[in-house]
């Protein structure tokens, strides 16, 4: 078997970097990536037979673990049917059946085959249906990579230190206004210097991709307030947290109406996916009822429909979020308390299966704190636990992630390992 190794020196002659996406790269933790051969549940089995307990779980798609059976079956029998018929077909009913069930602030549903994807589109529809050129993100969110949103953005364009990528014409970058996240008086201050011209606030409600940071109290209410005051959409991009933090995402367990939502993830059950919707007035404006055009040749695909389809009942049917929480807390106290015991400054932000480790003393709730984590330090913990078996995501800018899988030998093992390796530091 070839190792990761090797596997990698042949990648790095025709693939830039050796990887497909950045974050993958492990440029900021040190190193070379490993390559995975299998996955089951919680668990990676590396090219070189390291099997690692996973709490990246394919960036989020795989709350069920990897490899289910039930998912497994569903992709297996859609496939018995063909791969891809480029016409309507029965599963694409049922997702939306499915997500406008899940999501009532979404009552018409678009799907596409990535975040990226969804996030452009939703951008693009608020854009026409406003007919304003201005769009508000937040310092640190990451919302894919399409033009308008590759500003300041989070994820792997901040770990590698690019947070506002080259190719992006400044006349599409001064479109993009950035704000703090969690700073209310940035908000009032930009609607006022730009009346009339913002069409959209897009925000990842609790952020994923600067590590994992939640709103303030009131915050996403006031996002709310304040974008229906001035006639602009505000976005909810769930493609990380929809299905994940609840059956409804963040807007179920904050209790805000967006008026479009950005889902992808654990919607295409490990397949590729995107999907957006929301309010019927403004999804009426796509192509081709209306003049916003949006496409795609897979949008739809079968097997990612029923792949997706099984993953969504078996939520449905498991209703897992107090256990995830059960199982997010767990692995937050471990190394909470490992921290204490050490005198080690660090902060363990958590809600039900989505988490992240800085390594400050500063309450992390934006960019510019989130920037305080040591970097230096997550990268000597996170080798140290993968060393030892825990593949945590290889950057201090991400979010880590539990699935149902995690539960029992999984969580035991990740926790005696996170434990020993704050010990170390
Ligand atoms: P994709 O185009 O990667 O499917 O989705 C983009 C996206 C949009 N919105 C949010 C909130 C997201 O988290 C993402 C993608 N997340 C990253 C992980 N932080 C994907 C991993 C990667 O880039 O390889």
């Amino acid at each position: 078997m070839t190792s990761s190794e090797q596997l990698f020196a042949r990648a790095l002659q025709l693939i830039p970097g050796g990887v497909n996406s950045p974050v993958r790269a492990f440029r900021s933790v040190g190193g070379a990536p490993f390559f995975v051969k299998s996955a089951r549940g919680a668990m990676l089995v590396t090219a070189d037979n390291q099997v690692l307990v996973d709490f990246v779980c394919t960036w989020g798609p795989a709350i069920h673990g990897h490899n289910h059976p039930v998912i497994k079956k569903a992709i297996a029998d859609a496939l018995e049917n063909g791969t891809s018929f480029g016409t309507p077909n029965p599963y694409e009913v049922e997702m939306a059946e499915l997500i406008v069930k899940f999501f009532p602030s979404i009552q018409k549903v678009r799907m596409c085959n990535s975040g990226t994807e969804a996030t452009m589109s939703a951008i693009r529809l608020a854009r026409g249906f406003t007919k304003r050129d201005k769009i508000i993100k937040f310092s640190g969110c990451y919302h894919g990579h399409s033009d308008s949103l590759l500003i300041k953005a989070g994820s792997g364009a901040l770990t590698h230190g690019s947070p506002d990528s080259a190719g992006v014409p400044a006349s599409f970058a001064q479109e993009t206004i950035v704000l703090p996240y969690n700073d209310c008086s940035a908000l009032d201050a930009a609607f006022t210097a730009n009346p009339g011209q913002i069409a959209c606030v897009i925000v990842e409600p609790y952020c994923g991709n600067v590590g994992f940071i939640m709103p303030d109290a009131g915050y996403l209410a006031y996002l709310s307030d304040i974008t229906a005051k001035h006639s602009s959409l505000l976005i909810f991009d769930e493609v990380m947290t929809g299905f994940r933090i609840a059956k409804g995402g963040v807007q179920e367990r904050e209790s805000i109406v967006p008026d479009l939502t950005c889902l992808g993830k654990i919607i295409g059950g490990g397949l590729p996916v995107g999907a957006f919707g929301g309010r019927a007035d403004i999804m009426d404006h796509l192509a081709p009822l209306g003049p916003v055009y949006q496409a795609g040749t897979l949008s739809g695909n079968p097997l990612a429909m029923a792949a997706g389809i099984a993953a969504l009942k078996l939520l449905e049917g498991e209703n897992p979020y107090a256990r995830l929480d059960t199982l997010g807390r767990q692995l937050r106290d471990t190394v909470l308390s490992a921290a204490k015991a050490k005198g080690i400054a660090i902060q363990v932000p958590q809600c039900g299966s989505m988490f992240s480790i800085f390594f400050t003393d500063t309450p992390v709730r934006d960019y510019a704190t989130a920037l305080k984590g040591d970097a230096k330090i997550f990268a000597k913990f996170f080798r140290n636990c993968l060393d030892h078996g825990v593949y945590l995501a290889p950057s201090a800018y991400e979010a880590g992630f539990l699935s149902t899988a995690h539960d029992g030998p999984a969580i035991t093992r990740a926790c005696e390992v996170l434990s020993a390796a704050i010990k170390t530091l």
